[in-house]
């Protein structure tokens, strides 16, 4: 009698066991249903994500990517901030995910300058810092884990060396070439770098003369209206450089109004940066000359730097997105549709 008691004791401390194991596993997130998933411990890891604002095609579409990827499906819980531009909604968007505990927090920094004091606040509450896309210049770099972005140096260097091609295809390296800025928000890494190999461009060429630059904030409504003015007084344009296609737009909207001919191989020659879907359209028609691309799909990288910070695995300090351009001469249909923004 004793053993089959003792029997049935071993089968029901067996059962509790088992039982406990089950539970285990299912309150890991179960990464064969969706290989996507976060492989955590943790219910679900809380991101606070600082983003700029919604002030380009560009942006939106970097919003949708971190969204997806950082989605409950996933296993993340995302907190998302619309800055709306401005660095100091930003700092209050950190600080309150200092308050709210969060795992991480992702910032897409406005511009690069005025961001070591709410680091180091962030540091000192052992949260870990991502930034993504514009860079932060920053005393001590250990103020944020990692960083995912665009090569802006390497996009500007790229648009200039196309430019140089392009006038010579058209017998006109020799020509005075009167060239427009619309520059980005200032102080954005986009802005800085893009802006100074255009410089570097004009520097490298005396007759290259920038004729006007103007701020257009990545926005097509204030590019449209700094241009439009811009346009009552000087016509004589030869190439506008765009630093975002947001800007390209607006600048077509006042040369049109000005009856000013852009695009083919023989107008005015627009060089605009991101690529986004309807910028290309734009380039098929050849509208836009040469569409440099930025790419925006930050949030599948972001997801693999949080994975391997689950780990106690360093992720690398900078990531650098893929990116190539577009031009009016080469761009097709079939490249257009493959596109995924
Ligand atoms: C570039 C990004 C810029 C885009 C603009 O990575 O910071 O900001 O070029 C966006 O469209 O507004």
């Amino acid at each position: 009698m004793k053993a089959f008691v003792g029997i049935r004791k071993g089968l029901e401390v067996m059962a509790v066991i088992l039982t406990v194991m089950l539970i285990a596993s299912c309150s890991k997130k179960n990464v064969s249903d969706n290989p996507e998933a976060l492989d955590t411990e943790k219910e679900n890891v809380v991101i606070g994500f600082s983003q700029v604002g919604s002030e380009s095609s560009w942006r939106v579409a970097n919003s949708e990517s971190m969204k997806s990827a950082l989605s409950e499906e996933n296993g993340f819980e995302l907190i998302f901030d619309d800055a709306k531009q401005k660095q100091e909604n930003q700092y209050k968007a950190i600080r309150r995910f200092i308050q709210q505990n969060v795992d991480y927090i992702v910032l897409a920094p406005i511009t690069e300058d005025g961001w070591d004091d709410v680091l180091i606040e962030a540091r000192k509450a052992k949260i870990p810092v991502i930034i993504v896309d514009r860079k932060v210049n920053v005393r001590e770099s250990s103020s944020y884990v990692s960083w995912v972005g665009s090569d802006f140096a390497w996009e500007g260097k790229k648009a200039v060396d196309w430019l140089e091609d392009e006038l010579e295809l058209r017998g006109m390296q020799e020509n005075g070439i009167n060239i427009l800025h619309l520059k980005g928000t200032i102080g954005a890494t986009a802005q800085l770098m893009r802006t100074e190999e255009l410089e570097k461009g004009a520097a490298k060429h005396d007759n290259w003369t920038v004729v006007g630059t103007l701020e257009g904030e990545y926005t097509e409504a204030k590019s449209y209206e700094l241009t439009k003015e811009f346009l009552e007084t000087q016509k004589d344009i030869d190439v506008v450089y765009c630093e975002n296609d947001n800007m390209a737009f607006g600048v077509m909207r006042a040369l049109d109004e000005a009856g000013l001919k852009y695009g083919g191989e023989d107008g005015i020659i627009i060089i605009s940066f991101d690529a986004v879907s309807s910028a290309l359209e734009e380039c098929l028609k050849g509208n836009i000359s040469l569409c440099v691309e930025c790419n925006p799909l930050h949030g599948p990288r972001v997801m693999r730097i949080i994975d391997q910070l689950e780990h106690s695995m360093n992720p690398p300090k900078l990531s650098y997105v893929e990116e190539t351009l577009f031009s009016y001469r080469t761009i097709t249909r079939e490249i257009i549709d493959e596109r995924k923004y």
